[in-house]
């Protein structure tokens, strides 16, 4: 895979260099260059952002830096190696407007040959660079979340790392990645290491007992507890159908009802949360 960055920061991106990723580069599994939007500006001052037509506090980045700098880097890429085109790379440009990405994204672009990163600043991009983008690349705007960063180099480093890890090679260890697959939207167990007993603290005995069923059958109510308890939005999603019985008592211990093999919430029997 192929990754560009364009960033006013370019500096900011240096955290790609180290770990996972920057281990992935050296084992030729991802090509990431970073590119300085200044260096596509014509004037003498380098100028990137103006006054904000309409009115309004803040500044906008100019169009035209931003044309040149994604029509060199859509330019600077192998020529298609079978009869079919090469396809469009897709062009993320991180935005507090944009759609959500999550681990369904990651995998998503993690399939695409070359993606390009438009790290926008200030109050963002003029809008018609993404509209005159959408002739060279498929242009997806996307958000980490609902909070205000100020701008998106942040965004991209936890997009790339999300991606790169799922690239074939680059996690050490593919179990994990198999592990996290099997996790049906829920969030993950606890986990222990040694010492089994810590400042008058135990491992859960389960663990120790060397019971491979119980444990599973733990790690998983664990699972449905906290998920209950951080994020009851992610249990609308999931899959109750074929539950064991002992995983349809552990959810009714949390307030839950499996119905047309969905769980529903218990109409409230007293105060809050159980
Ligand atoms: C960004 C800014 C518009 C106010 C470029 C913020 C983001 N989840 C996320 N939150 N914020 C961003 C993000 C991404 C890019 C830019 N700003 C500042 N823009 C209104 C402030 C400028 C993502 N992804």
């Amino acid at each position: 895979m192929r990754i560009d960055v364009v960033s006013i920061f370019p500096e900011y991106l240096a955290p790609l260099e180290l770990s996972l990723i920057g281990k992935a580069r050296q084992d030729g599994l991802l090509q990431l260059n970073v590119h300085d939007l200044r260096d596509f500006t014509t004037d003498r001052h380098r100028t990137v952002d103006d006054t904000p037509y309409g009115g309004g506090a803040g500044m906008v980045m100019k169009p035209e830096p931003w044309a040149q700098a994604l029509a060199a880097v859509a330019a600077d890429r192998p020529a298609a190696s079978g009869p079919e085109p090469a396809p469009k790379p897709v062009l993320i440009v991180p935005s507090p407007a944009g759609e959500r990405f999550t681990q369904a994204t990651a995998h998503e672009l993690a399939e695409e040959q070359q993606l390009v990163f438009a790290c926008g600043r200030y109050e963002g991009i003029d809008e018609r660079v993404m509209e005159w983008a959408a002739d060279h690349f498929t242009v997806r705007p996307m958000s980490l979340g609902d909070y205000v960063l100020n701008g998106g180099e942040v965004a991209v480093l936890a997009m790339v790392e999300a991606i790169g890890r799922l690239l074939p090679g680059v996690v050490g260890n593919p179990d994990s990645l198999v592990e996290e697959s099997h996790s049906d939207g829920l969030l993950e167990y606890p986990v222990y290491t040694k010492p089994s007993s810590w400042r008058d603290r135990d491992v859960p005995a389960v663990l120790l007992s060397g019971n491979h069923g119980k444990i599973a059958q733990w790690r998983r109510h664990e699972q449905y507890r906290r998920t209950a308890e951080r994020r009851p939005d992610l249990l609308a999603g999931f899959d109750a159908g074929k539950l064991p019985r002992a995983d349809r008592t552990a959810f009714a211990d949390l307030g839950y009802d499996v119905v047309d093999g969905r769980l529903q919430r218990r109409p409230d029997s007293g105060g809050g949360q159980n």
